[in-house]
């Protein structure tokens, strides 16, 4: 086997990779450096082979088509291996540590013949920062690699930092589809579903994914590094990787607030991250779209970074009314998966434009008119595009200790019972509502579209370990925050009438609700005190220049007694599931809102 280049001397890293290539038995191993040139020469590689399209409307960008089977995230088929079961806990599929590493290692053996094995040093946070963390993704795809540069910060200045013994996880990829002699590539190789493998041990802090090239499946600094493993190192350390956007709002008077938001997948988190509010005089900026990682900082206050340095966005619905900063940050330099293609060349996909195009090839690659039965884009379509592209990116954005975190927004998409906004009475309760979260599913997770499940801090598909213990780490970190800890609130943007009309606009009127909660934590804002947490009355929001009409508003801020004690049944049910585990705190804190409901 050939080894292009290695340019590096750290010990346990030249093993690890050495030890890999003798298990998937690429023809050729080639160290990233992370440059301009190794990105096009791998894109010019990906075009001539047939498996990306070159965009002529988009400086610098590229279309890649999946197969039908491989098109999201498949949580059936994600696991948390440990050695005993009750450490990965209830929400997360188990497999035994030898048991799934065997199987594994049965899958690997060979997997790479036929094609290059690319070793990606990658830093998750900027180079050097207290809060970052560095992995090498080893990979027998260009597309990972191509978007890796995107993603997050790859090449030769990670390995100089790293130096000759430096901490790295690692993190396994193949697609599962070595090549025979002379064999023809698919266009996006990938394993059939029943061989797909997204593991995770967290007691050795290593990922092996196997099978699929898409996504959260194949980009594994994203979900499988800076939220599974990393969610169970920040215990064990004593610090948070959450599913959480950072924002910075900064008002007329030019205050920083900075909001730290857990959304479930596809819940407009994109959108909200990169917010233009309405309220005159406010302005925001993007720090971070999907994950942050906190640690307490010498002042006692929770400091966040953006561990990513890219957005992996869901497409369709994105447009200049929904998100005007995404549809700038996406100009140029952007890898786009399964969208549609028009005929002048350029990406289109539903919602995009009013008028939609009037002809376009469809993400299988099909004819497509606006008369076609199924949308042009797949429904969980993707962007990636580099952060520094976004127009209100925060200039502090890239900063090593991070910013500081005033607010905390839990959050999800219910059509009824979960009012506009309620706050929490104190870090307790806040957890509370963390922890009963729940959310209307869509297409970003694959299974049925539209059921409510509990989605736990939006970690439910995340969270490295077992959840209770989770909880409980949300509770020290409570204590040892004091009173230094972020405010929480809980949101629900998406609430409709019974005849299905949306009772709240949303996209940048959510600002008069983040206004709110910024009053409220300088003490400003009136709140009234109800049995699910403290909400504002109309009078209390902002409201100048939008026409809602009053008995929307109403419904929008009511406790309606009767659902909620519907609610509180489901999640009593929901904690069940943790037994033991499930802290006590916890426990008294459903007992006390069912008191207040008076059940
Ligand atoms: O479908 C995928 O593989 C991507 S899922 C994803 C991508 C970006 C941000 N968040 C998510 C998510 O599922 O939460
Ligand atoms: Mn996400």
């Amino acid at each position: 086997m050939k080894s292009a280049n290695s340019p590096t001397e750290h010990g346990k890293l030249l093993q690890w990779v050495d030890e890999m290539a003798r298990m998937c038995k690429p023809d050729s191993v080639y160290w990233c450096d992370g440059s301009r040139e190794e990105y096009d020469s791998l894109m010019a590689g990906a075009v001539a082979s047939g498996s990306a399209i070159v965009l002529k409307k988009r400086p610098n960008s590229f279309l890649f088509r999946s197969q039908p089977s491989d098109v999201a995230r498949v949580e059936d088929r994600t696991y948390i291996s440990t050695r005993e079961q009750a450490e990965a806990g209830p929400t997360n599929n188990w497999l035994e540590t030898d048991e799934l590493k065997g199987i594994m290692r049965g899958l690997y053996d060979g997997c790479m013949r036929g094609r290059t094995m690319y070793v990606i040093p990658f830093s998750m946070g900027p180079i050097g920062s207290p809060i970052a963390k560095i992995g090498i993704e080893i990979t027998d795809s260009p597309y990972v690699v191509c978007n890796m540069h995107i993603m997050t910060r790859v090449g030769t200045r990670v390995l100089d930092h790293l130096g000759t013994d430096g901490e790295f996880i690692p993190c396994m990829h193949s697609v599962g589809a070595p090549l025979g002699k002379g064999e023809k590539d698919a266009a996006w190789p990938c394993a059939p579903m029943d061989k797909k493998y997204i593991s995770h041990f967290p007691e050795e802090d290593l990922i092996w994914s196997y099978g699929s090239g898409y996504g959260g499946n194949a980009l594994l600094g994203k979900k499988c590094l800076a939220l599974r493993i990393a969610s169970a190192m920040a215990k064990r350390e004593g610090w948070m990787a959450e599913h959480m956007l950072i924002l910075r709002l900064i008002s007329p008077e030019g205050r920083k607030y900075h909001i730290a938001a857990a959304f479930p997948s596809a819940s407009g988190k994109t959108n909200l991250a990169m917010i233009e509010p309405t309220v005159p005089g406010w302005k925001a900026e993007c720090i971070g779209d999907d994950i942050s990682w906190m640690k307490i900082g010498p002042d006692g206050r929770l400091y966040a970074i953006n561990p990513e340095a890219g957005f992996f966005g869901v497409a369709p619905g994105t447009s200049y009314s929904s998100n005007p900063a995404a549809m700038e940050t996406i100009k140029e330099n952007c890898i786009y998966t399964n969208c549609g293609l028009t005929d002048d060349g350029d990406i289109w996909w539903e919602g995009m434009t009013k008028e939609p195009p009037g002809h376009t090839i469809d993400w299988q690659g099909k004819d497509w008119t606006p008369d076609s039965p199924e949308p042009t884009a797949h429904p969980n379509a993707r962007f990636t595009a580099p952060a520094r592209q976004c127009p209100i990116i925060s200039p502090d954005w890239e900063k090593p200790e991070g910013v500081p975190i005033d607010i905390f927004i839990f959050g999800g998409r219910r059509a009824s019972t979960v009012p506009l906004v309620h706050e929490a009475f104190d870090w307790e309760h806040g957890v509370f509502m963390g922890a009963t979260a729940s959310s209307e599913t869509t297409a970003a997770n694959i299974g049925a579209i539209g059921n409510v499940r509990r989605d736990p801090f939006a970690m439910k598909p995340f969270c490295g370990y077992n959840m209770g213990d989770y909880f409980a780490h949300w509770l020290e970190m409570g204590k040892r925050l004091g009173d230094k800890a972020p405010r929480i609130f809980y949101t629900n943007w998406f609430r409709k009438t019974d005849d299905g009309r949306w009772l709240w606009p949303g996209f940048g009127e959510n600002s008069r609700v983040l206004k709110w909660m910024c009053e409220r934590i300088d003490g400003k804002a009136e709140a009234q005190r109800t049995a699910i947490g403290y909400m504002p009355a109309t009078e209390n929001l902002d409201l100048e220049g939008l026409e809602i009409p009053p008995d929307d508003m109403e419904e929008l801020l009511r406790v309606d007694h009767t659902a909620w004690i519907e609610e509180v049944k489901d999640m009593r049910e929901h904690f069940t599931q943790f037994g033991d585990r499930l802290p006590k705190a916890l426990e008294a804190q459903l007992k006390a809102l069912e008191d207040r409901l008076g059940t």
